[in-house]
């Protein structure tokens, strides 16, 4: 198959997840012998080789685009500079200045796939994520190209009619404030999120497109996410615990860690704080040490350092950026990875901990949920312990519980979780079902399923 990719966030260029999600997804695509061709914003990268030029004119301005070509993984990326196609920071600048960019791709996208048609005739055009509305839409107009939209969080926001007259797409702008992913899921043939219980959950939202909606797991990439790979793998897990709280300033323990962004709307970083708190005043928080990186809100930063500075001798925070492989070095080191997510469309966190033997602690809500198997729900496959989400007190108790696990049962719960992370989440079963959706022959949701 010929599969055009279009997304905001392409390796290198990484805000979140999504970077990683639409990277695998492209060369798992190629990997299965498919010709895949992507088209992202240069975001001032100036990746590749310039091998195009054009004008395209939005809001009374012309911008020269450039688009530099290179060949990664097995995929050819195709790059858009020029005007805010070069602004480095890839949702901005501002709400404003993200429209116009989002306008501006849009254009270029139709624009050089008109140059490319005679060579380049894609069967199917896959859209990540809102940003791609504008380009989705020009390509189906002028293109007639079968489309696929894909949501990785719902951002429910509302833009003013006049940028779709602006993109020369007034047709699907009747009314004054428009909710982008509501159009681009509209115009699409085939609509998708990355859980099946994340897109239960948006129902409201993704119920309007029944019949043509359904869900493709996002996968793990387990040959990075790989014990192999660990400084000290040799060395009994006990052991690699010690010496990686040493190297955090903390005395032996079962540790806890909890990595994800301060924020006030998704990741529950304040339940967790919360928890910590209230485990304070128990005996068994003597032998419990956390390790909590992130960063983000100020006030939320702020607290989690005061939990830190409160208890010295348990908790430690982190707000400055580790490495890739320090992260590793920790899922591999430490007992229990922590997710109190309030949603989480998929998430990778548990499956990266999964991966490294570390268990997970999670929010029952979206891919974390149909990620992690809870421990009494199926003791035998359990993988982790799912709690709900907001709720600090089941959180506390679930960290005692795991505290106070046997050996066989934890050993129990890492053996399942490696193999659920190398087996069941791969990027190959994800490109797999997601070349039935291209052709439309995958089973899609509908309202009577629980
Ligand atoms: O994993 C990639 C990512 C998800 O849960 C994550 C999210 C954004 O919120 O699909 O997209």
């Amino acid at each position: 198959m010929r599969i055009l990719i279009l997304g905001f966030e392409y390796l290198p260029v990484k805000v979140g997840g999504l970077a990683e999600a639409i990277t695998s997804i492209a060369e798992g695509l190629a990997k299965l012998g498919n010709e895949v061709v992507v088209f992202t914003p240069d975001h001032g990268k100036g990746l590749g080789e310039a091998v195009s030029s054009f004008k395209v004119s939005a809001f009374g301005e012309v911008t020269e685009v450039t688009v530099r070509r290179r060949e990664q993984n097995g995929v050819t990326v195709y790059s858009f500079g020029g005007g805010l196609l070069s602004e480095p920071d890839v949702y901005g600048p501002g709400w404003k200045g993200l429209l116009k960019k989002t306008i501006l791709f849009g254009k270029a996208s139709a624009g050089l796939l008109n140059e490319l048609i005679d060579e380049f005739s894609p069967d199917v055009v896959h859209a990540h994520d809102w940003h791609t509305v504008f380009a989705l839409g020009l390509l189906k107009k002028y293109f007639g190209v079968r489309g696929v939209f894909t949501v990785h969080r719902l951002n429910k926001a509302k833009i003013l009619g006049s940028y779709f007259h602006e993109a020369s797409l007034g047709e699907l702008a009747p009314y004054p404030d428009i909710d982008p992913e509501y159009t681009a899921a509209y115009i699409a043939d085939m609509v998708t999120t990355v859980s099946r219980s994340y897109l239960l959950e948006e129902w409201d939202f993704f119920g309007t497109f029944e019949g043509k909606v359904t869900h493709v797991f996002n996968g793990i990439d387990c040959s990075f996410w790989n014990e192999d790979f660990l400084e000290n793998k040799n060395l009994p897990r006990e052991e690699r615990r010690r010496r990686i709280l040493e190297r955090f300033g903390l005395s032996d323990g079962k540790a806890f860690m909890f990595i994800g962004r301060f924020d006030r709307a998704q990741k529950g970083v304040d339940t967790l704080l919360r928890a910590i708190e209230i485990l304070s005043t128990d005996p068994a928080f003597v032998d419990m040490r956390f390790i909590i990186i992130g960063k983000g809100d100020p006030e939320l930063e702020r607290w989690a350092k005061a939990v830190g500075n409160r208890f010295p001798e348990n908790v430690r925070v982190i707000t400055e950026l580790l490495s890739r492989e320090t992260v590793r070095e920790l899922y591999g080191s430490v007992d229990f990875v922590l997710i109190p997510s309030y949603f989480e469309p998929f998430g990778l966190v548990q499956l990266e901990a999964m991966c490294l033997g570390a268990v997970p602690i999670g929010s029952a809500v979206g891919g974390i949920k149909d990620t992690i198997i809870d421990l009494d729900a199926d003791p035998e496959n359990a993988t982790g312990m799912l709690v709900p989400p907001r709720d600090a007190f089941a959180l506390a108790r679930a960290m005692i519980r795991a505290k106070n696990l046997d050996g066989e049962t934890l050993q129990r719960l890492r053996e399942n979780g490696r193999r659920r992370g190398r087996e069941d989440f791969t990027w190959e079963n994800a490109c797999r079902r997601y070349l039935r959706v291209y052709s439309g022959a995958v089973d899609r949701a509908m309202h009577f399923i629980s």
